[in-house]
């Protein structure tokens, strides 16, 4: 396969200096070589600064949670793309359901961070995905394909090849449960096409990842499927010995 594959962790508002230092100790016994998959950790922003240095000797790659749609100037409390470049950071998270639910973004916000992520040369891994009401309506294609349209609308082909997206049905985060494989193939399949729609090349390099709930138990099989290629890892990311095993799995 010609994508590489993607593990990445997403802390979420969760560590201390303490908690951290003994999380990426735990972490750093992986051996990762060429052909293990790509290996990420994003973590509060608070904390980039910390985890780049301890970071450093080490194949493991830093991201963050959510970046400010501008580029600078009076947004009080935003964090630009040229800040998270600073600190090394490869990747950003943009879009997250919780940010969507909790700090009402919207598709076009979304777009505009992945867009400003590009910019400073930062991979945004954009997350889309639906509500329980929403798939039990039949709408989960719909969903998904708006959302990530509205990031291909303001990206020309060549930025669209250098994006990431995240597959995260919201009523699998943080909930325990999990899509089936083929429930997660299917969508995958569903947002690869859209993408092929515009770009083939862009179609065969984006990684596609698979969040919610993944764990040890569920990921080999997950991970076995044409188009799911990568975890973005919840829960399971704040256990090293878990996060681990599913980078063991890939
Ligand atoms: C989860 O698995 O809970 C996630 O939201 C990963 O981003």
């Amino acid at each position: 396969q010609q994508r590489r594959i993607l593990i990445a962790g997403n802390w979420k508002m969760n560590g201390s200096l303490k908690a951290n230092s003994e999380l990426i100790d735990g972490l750093k016994k992986a051996e990762l070589g060429a052909s293990s998959p790509e290996v990420l950790v994003c973590v509060p922003t608070a904390y980039l600064a910390q985890a780049n240095d301890l970071l450093k000797s080490t194949k493991i790659e830093l991201g963050a949670q959510d970046v400010s749609a501008h580029q600078a100037g009076a947004y009080t409390g935003e964090v630009s793309s040229t800040m998270l470049s600073d600190f090394a950071c490869q990747y950003v998270i943009v879009g997250h359901s919780e940010r969507r639910a909790y700090h009402h973004e919207s598709n076009e916000l979304v777009a505009q961070k992945a867009l400003q992520s590009l910019r400073a040369n930062i991979f945004p891994i954009v997350c889309v995905g639906e509500t329980l009401e929403q798939r039990e309506a039949g709408k989960t294609s719909d969903v998904v394909v708006s959302q990530l349209r509205a990031v291909m609308d303001v990206l020309d082909d060549g930025a669209l090849a250098r994006i990431v997206v995240a597959y995260e049905p919201v009523w699998a985060i943080g909930t325990g449960k999990t899509a089936t494989p083929d429930m997660a193939q299917e969508v995958h399949a569903v947002l690869r096409a859209t993408l092929a729609e515009r770009s083939e090349f862009a179609a065969a390099r984006v990684r596609i990842l698979y969040g919610g709930s993944m764990k040890p138990e569920n990921a080999k099989d997950l991970l076995s499927m044409p188009d799911i290629d990568g975890g973005l890892i919840g829960g399971a990311s704040l256990k090293a010995s878990d996060f681990l095993a599913i980078v063991a799995a890939a």
